[in-house]
């Protein structure tokens, strides 16, 4: 799990009386301290459980560094009187980009083309031939920002665009697909930017992936919960698809050795927001919310109530 990072731990410390939860190791030492905090921040990967916010009985605000918080028990957090604020739009486009990069690295095969030059294998004959992605067919699963900037940069690729998502949008110029069984069936790129947690999990499993079929290239920069990641090993294994390109994971940061032993898979450690310029803007929004709930401010990106 990535951890709040260093330059926010930073400025937490040049404001607050900063106390660092690191799970499985300073559990005594917080909970002498507990009763007295009055915020918790935590990342998108966090589990934040109704069991571990009864702990802090004086905490008010739930600061979460991401866009997503699948990981926190927001019902639990209301009832118990705390604002959950999270870092939504400033880390959009990045996003959006890593979902272009690891898409065009799965279908191009860019990564395993870098290992064949570097082993020396071009002095022994030519590549692989690797699949065209101008002009394809781009299925996305999840259509909120993210999907929308994903939207937005693929039709620089003259791509047709389509997608599911739980409810259509309104005003979209792209097709929607109440099923996403048969969102797959008709495009050759499937990208997942939906939200994480109970309502997606699982939701792209063997049937959706049989139904990409065997040119079919997968991108997940959601979650590694909406992915079935058992079915998608065996997709690949029995060539049921073409590749995938993966941010996120089941367990990470374990990422099973199926997925690693794997030349068509293109893997990267859960970076999609994580370049300086985001990770400072993201880090800007919980000071800011921060600092909101303390001067008794209205919050700047309070997450919705469920
Ligand atoms: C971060 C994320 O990797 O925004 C999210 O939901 O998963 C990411 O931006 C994470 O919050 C940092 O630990």
């Amino acid at each position: 799990m990535a951890a709040v990072p260093h330059m926010l731990i930073e400025r937490l410390e040049k404001s607050y009386q900063l106390h660092r939860f690191i799970p499985g190791q300073n559990q005594e030492a917080l909970a002498f301290v507990a009763p007295d905090i009055q915020a918790i921040v935590a990342n998108g990967e966090s589990r934040v459980t109704a069991d571990f916010l009864a702990r802090f009985p004086a905490v008010r605000i739930l600061a979460v560094f991401g866009v997503g918080y699948d990981g926190v028990d927001v019902g639990a957090a209301r009832a118990q009187g705390i604002s959950v604020t999270h870092t939504p739009d400033v880390l959009t486009d990045d996003v959006a980009d890593l979902a272009i990069a690891l898409m065009l690295s799965a279908a191009r095969a860019v990564p395993a083309a870098d290992r064949f030059v570097r082993a020396g294998k071009w002095l022994e004959g030519g590549f692989p031939l690797s699949r065209k992605v101008s002009g394809s067919r781009l299925g996305i699963v999840g259509l909120g920002r993210i999907g929308l900037a994903i939207a937005q940069r693929a039709a620089g690729f003259q791509m047709e665009t389509s997608y599911w998502a739980r409810q259509p949008k309104p005003l979209v110029p792209y097709a929607y697909y109440p099923s996403l069984q048969a969102l797959a069936s008709s495009v050759d790129i499937l990208i997942v930017s939906t939200v994480g947690g109970q309502p997606t999990r699982g939701l792209v499993n063997a049937e959706v992936l049989d139904a990409l079929g065997p040119h079919g290239i997968l991108v997940n920069v959601a979650r590694g919960s909406v992915v079935d990641e058992k079915a998608l090993v065996r997709a690949l294994m029995n060539k049921n698809i073409a590749g995938a390109g993966l941010d996120v994971f089941t367990d990470e940061p374990r990422v099973s050795e199926d997925l690693l032993g794997m030349d068509n898979v293109v893997l990267t450690p859960h970076i999609a927001s994580a370049t300086l310029e985001t990770r400072i803007a993201m880090s800007d929004m919980v000071m800011q919310n921060l600092a909101a709930h303390f001067e008794g401010k209205p919050l700047i990106s309070q997450v919705p109530y469920e």
